[in-house]
């Protein structure tokens, strides 16, 4: 296998993108002989994050949850993606630590597409439940959303196809040498 492994973490709104991104750009390094796991929120909540609501307290246990399988992954090797929301800036940043603490590489990438468009697009349906009262505490509309301070990189999906977006990620991990 190739390369030295890093978390890679899409964080944004619901319907931004994040799991179309990180699908195209995993499948892309797998080709190329990397070996990659994609921790998505949707699959994560149904196993080891199972039972855990949208309250903050457990988003921020999910997102804890995610960030140590993450760097236990990528500590070893793989390159690990991951399009989870993540809205609290706290929590990010002790998944960075988490990171920093064994030199593991981690890369922050906003997927930072306008709620606008995220409730346009609504692939899951549930901008139009939040919007019908069937659903409360939609991340972006009535939940928070603290946007990264300082991503490595900002990708705005609504001028671009999710290829152009994933070879932008691509081609920053190529920059930091971790491919
Ligand atoms: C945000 C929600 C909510 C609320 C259900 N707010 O696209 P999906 O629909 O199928 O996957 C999303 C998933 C979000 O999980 P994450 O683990 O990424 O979130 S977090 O980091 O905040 O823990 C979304 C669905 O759950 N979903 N209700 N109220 N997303």
């Amino acid at each position: 296998p190739k390369g030295q492994g890093a978390t890679v973490w899409l964080t944004g709104l619901p319907s931004a993108g994040k799991t179309t991104i990180a699908r195209i750009l995993a499948g892309r390094l797998r080709s190329e002989g990397h070996r990659v796991e994609v921790l998505d929120g949707d699959e994560i909540r149904r196993f080891l994050s199972a039972g855990l609501g949208f309250s903050r307290e457990d988003r921020n246990t999910n997102v804890q949850r995610i960030g140590l399988v993450a760097e236990v992954l990528a500590r070893n090797g793989v390159l690990a993606v991951v399009p989870v929301i993540a809205p609290y800036a706290d929590s990010r940043e002790a998944v960075r630590k988490r990171h920093d603490a064994s030199g593991t590489p981690y890369v922050e990438v906003h997927v930072a597409t306008p709620v606008d468009v995220c409730s346009e697009r609504d692939v899951k349906g549930l901008y139009a439940r939040q919007a019908a009262g069937q659903l409360k505490g939609l991340t972006g509309v009535d939940d928070p959303y603290e946007p990264p301070a300082d991503p490595a990189l900002v990708l705005a999906t609504q001028d671009q196809t999710p290829e152009e977006s994933a070879a932008s990620v691509y081609a920053l991990l190529a920059e930091r040498g971790l491919l």
